[in-house]
């Protein structure tokens, strides 16, 4: 911290955050011309840094932006931002966009992306609440992207699609929004990937949904078939979703949330489910352990 302030990684500064600025020509700006990653640090253990990292570049990789720093040189940029805001327990939104170029779409126009990295405390204990008597979902009238256009499986700055979910779910007075694909099955939340369990076998939407492949998601398959239980990447109806005995919803900021009603009807018996609690028990276990992570 400097004065009081966070620091945020800006083009290779550390920069007080109320000076922590971009251009108004930056492409991120202009037209969510760019990648981003949401990563978490528990007790001084970046989660599953290496896999945020893996997929940045692939997200980049998609959009056709050379991200001007190799794997090691940004992980060390993560790094050092914690370290010199003292963070242990803390989230991190890393962003890279095309960069400054003039008000045309050309991306050629765009000669240096613009790179930062936010970090802020993050509470381990927080939503608790939310664990304990889960969220309540509609399901939106917004369809995730088609796999072929801006599609969820690279996480960019394009996340219009989410908010008009998130819109929805906000005036119907519940927490969040499932959004279908574009057949009609169900894709994911605004930001979370959602799983369901019948009969105590684990079901989630595959990639083909047009889902973001989780960091979360894929740790909590990883846990599950660990201890045992059967894991089904498929597509899933609307109607199994509200006839599952439990649905939990996924993701790095959220963990695991139980999901307590879907259109106004009520999942399962009990919030939060035998199955949902025994994978939050698991990922308890796993903050912290530098198997799982980047030590700072
Ligand atoms: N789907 C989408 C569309 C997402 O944006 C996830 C799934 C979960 O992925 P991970 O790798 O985090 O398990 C995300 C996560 C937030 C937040 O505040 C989360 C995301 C983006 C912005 C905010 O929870 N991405």
């Amino acid at each position: 911290m400097s004065g009081g302030e966070w620091l945020v990684y800006l083009n290779g500064d550390f920069v007080p955050a109320s000076k922590a600025c971009v251009s108004v020509f930056d492409h991120g700006l202009l037209y969510g011309d760019g990648v981003f990653e949401g990563i978490r640090v528990y007790k001084g253990v970046v989660f599953k840094l290496r896999e945020h990292i893996d997929r940045l570049y692939e997200s980049a990789k998609m959009i056709m932006l050379e991200i001007p720093m190799n794997k090691e040189e940004m992980i060390n940029a993560i790094l050092e931002t914690l370290r010199r805001n003292n963070l242990r327990d803390a989230y991190i939104r890393l962003v890279v966009t095309r960069g400054v170029g003039d008000l045309g779409l050309d991306p050629r126009k765009c000669t240096k992306p613009t790179i930062f990295i936010i970090t802020q405390p993050m509470e381990p204990l927080l939503g608790k609440d939310v664990k304990e008597k889960g969220v309540r979902l509609i399901v939106s009238s917004v369809r995730r992207d088609r796999v072929d256009a801006t599609t969820h499986q690279a996480k960019t700055l394009n996340y219009l699609n989410s908010i008009l979910a998130k819109i929805e779910a906000i005036n119907a007075g519940v927490d969040d929004a499932i959004l279908l694909d574009d057949r009609g099955f169900v894709s994911e939340a605004s930001a979370a990937n959602i799983f369901m369990v019948k009969n105590n076998v684990i079901s989630t939407p595959p990639q083909t949904a047009g889902i973001l492949p989780g960091i979360t998601r894929a740790t909590v398959i990883e846990l599950a078939v660990k201890l045992g239980y059967r894991v089904n990447e498929r597509d899933i109806t609307p109607y199994e979703l509200i006839t599952a005995d439990e649905v939990f919803l996924t993701g790095t900021a959220a963990e695991i949330v139980p999901v307590a009603e879907i259109n106004k009807r009520k999942i399962g018996e009990k919030i939060p489910g035998p199955v949902t609690s025994k994978l939050i028990e698991e990922f308890e276990k796993l903050k912290g352990d530098e198997r799982y992570g980047v030590k700072i």
